[in-house]
């Protein structure tokens, strides 16, 4: 077990090691002032613990580095106690100087994410802004930043505390009906409590629900795009990409190996994935890529399934359907443009694709209650609608990015999960006119569950397990 004795003063580098413009040292806790006055020389002959809070000092460290040094005092920090950061030329020889000189006057190396632990310890921000403060970090796109930063300002908190205060107001009521049974409490009549108690049901729901969305914005959605040789995938994943990130040539078998990428649509992380093409080539490669595109699709989230709008489907296509059949999908007919019909369709000039209705009811047979949208790669036709439908199917079309708080952690949802089981049992209890202690067993629980979101009640093990995925130097 690791020691985060409170009392000790820590640092460690808080910027990644490397080159880089500049590098930061971070030290925290009681002696950070004296340590830092004990290897600074300032250009103004002022010392260390001369200077006020949030404030910038130019100076040396003696033998290592010129360096800004930047003063935050207890309690306005982010740990809440003394913080100095001394800003040295970025490289790994300076940061590694200047840290090593800070543990020498008696500082300790700061264990992952124990700046952060501070904060909350010290009661800066609970629980759940301190997770959210690892999901800003590593937020992948504007969308996975958003939801961060609200959870880091306390969205989720304030909906969680909320809940919070009043099952601890229903709980106390019980308590002392339990302790007073001949008195008329308020508290258990009538339909006040039925209705306090749907009301956070309702809202726990609510949480509960978004989860879906917020799974999305943090890891991203795994989409695949897949089909026969040569229908254009890998000129699709370029497309999207915005760059020539994988090669395209007219010789079908041109992608052996599966690349993935992450973009962002509208701020929604979607991890793309462009496969070798399935079909009827035999040799030992082919095999091994065909594996690894088989793979993909079984991971899948979404399968952008790619036919060739220009030829009939074929064998290998049905091999393909065949295979991703039941699955979530976006059927994509591509190469419009190779039918003169289809690519006046697709400009808008021609809302009926004459033609191709025996195609299309063909496909329309085939892919039933799958959305089919063609396109042209080349000629940059119906992009716009490929994008959005991939957008409509992570979404289902119910997702809003508005103000009210998501649920984005697994251990937030599992705790919630199990907070609205216990209210279910309050409510079943509550309906059914219980005796208040039972009804009290079931709200202690809900009680529990939910604090540990927030981090009221939270042990040291589980302080351990969520803060170790975090960086040294946060
Ligand atoms: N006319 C036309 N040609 C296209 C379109 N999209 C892609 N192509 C061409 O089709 C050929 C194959 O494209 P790729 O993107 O390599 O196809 P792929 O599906 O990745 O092929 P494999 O990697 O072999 O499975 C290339 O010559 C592309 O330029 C399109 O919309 N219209
Ligand atoms: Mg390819």
């Amino acid at each position: 077990m690791h020691e985060h004795n409170i009392d000790d003063t820590i640092a460690a580098p808080a910027t990644p090691a490397g080159e880089g413009g500049i590098g930061i040292v971070r030290i925290s806790g009681a002696k950070a002032i004296e340590i830092a006055d004990s290897i600074f020389v300032s250009k103004d002959g002022k010392r260390v613990s001369d200077y006020g809070t949030y404030t910038v000092h130019y100076g040396q460290i003696v033998d290592i580095d010129e360096v800004l040094l930047t003063v935050m005092r207890a309690p306005k920090s982010y740990t809440k106690e003394d913080v100095v950061e001394i800003n040295c030329h970025g490289g790994i020889q300076a940061v590694k100087k200047v840290f090593d000189l800070v543990i020498k006057r008696g500082a300790r190396t700061a264990l992952p994410g124990e700046f952060t632990r501070r904060a909350f310890l010290n009661g800066r921000i609970d629980l759940a802004q301190a997770e959210a403060v690892l999901d800003v970090i590593r937020a992948k796109t504007e969308g996975s930043l958003k939801a961060a930063v609200g959870q880091l300002e306390g969205r989720l908190s304030k909906d969680v505390s909320g809940m919070l205060d009043v099952l601890v107001d229903i709980a106390s009521g019980i308590e002392a009906s339990i302790d007073f049974p001949d008195e008329e409490l308020d508290i258990i009549k009538e339909g006040d409590l039925e209705k306090k108690v749907g009301g956070i049901l309702d809202n726990m729901k609510g949480l509960i629900e978004s989860f879906s969305e917020g799974v999305v914005l943090r890891e991203g959605v795994l989409a695949v795009i897949c089909g026969k040789p040569n229908v254009g995938k890998s000129s699709l994943m370029n497309l999207l990409l915005k760059r020539d990130r994988v090669i395209v040539t007219p010789v079908p078998g041109t992608t052996r190996d599966a690349v993935e990428e992450m973009i962002s649509l509208n701020g929604v992380p979607i991890r793309l994935v462009d496969t070798a093409g399935i079909g009827e080539v035999n040799d030992v490669l082919y095999r091994e890529s065909a594996g690894r595109s088989k793979r993909y699709i079984d991971k899948a989230d979404i399968i952008l399934l790619m036919l060739d709008a220009s030829t009939e489907i074929n064998e290998e296509d049905m091999e393909i359907i065949e295979l991703v059949k039941g699955r979530k999908k976006l059927v994509i007919m591509n190469k419009i443009d190779l039918n003169a019909e289809l690519a006046l369709y697709g400009t808008g000039l021609s809302t009926v694709p004459a033609t191709n209705r025996d195609r299309k009811r063909r496909s329309d047979s085939l892919f039933k209650g799958d959305a089919v949208i063609e396109i042209s790669v080349d000629k940059k036709i119906n992009i716009n609608l490929l994008e959005r439908s991939i957008l409509d199917m992570v979404w289902s079309g119910k997702y809003a990015q508005g103000e009210s708080a998501i649920l984005t952690n697994a251990r937030h949802k599992e705790l919630l999960d199990k907070a609205f089981n216990n209210m279910l049992s309050v409510n079943k209890a509550v309906k059914n006119a219980m005796h208040p202690e039972l009804i009290a067993v079931d709200l202690k629980d809900a009680i529990f569950n939910l604090g540990l979101i927030v981090g009221r009640s939270a042990s040291d093990d589980i302080l351990d397990k969520i803060f170790e995925n975090f960086c040294i130097g946060k």
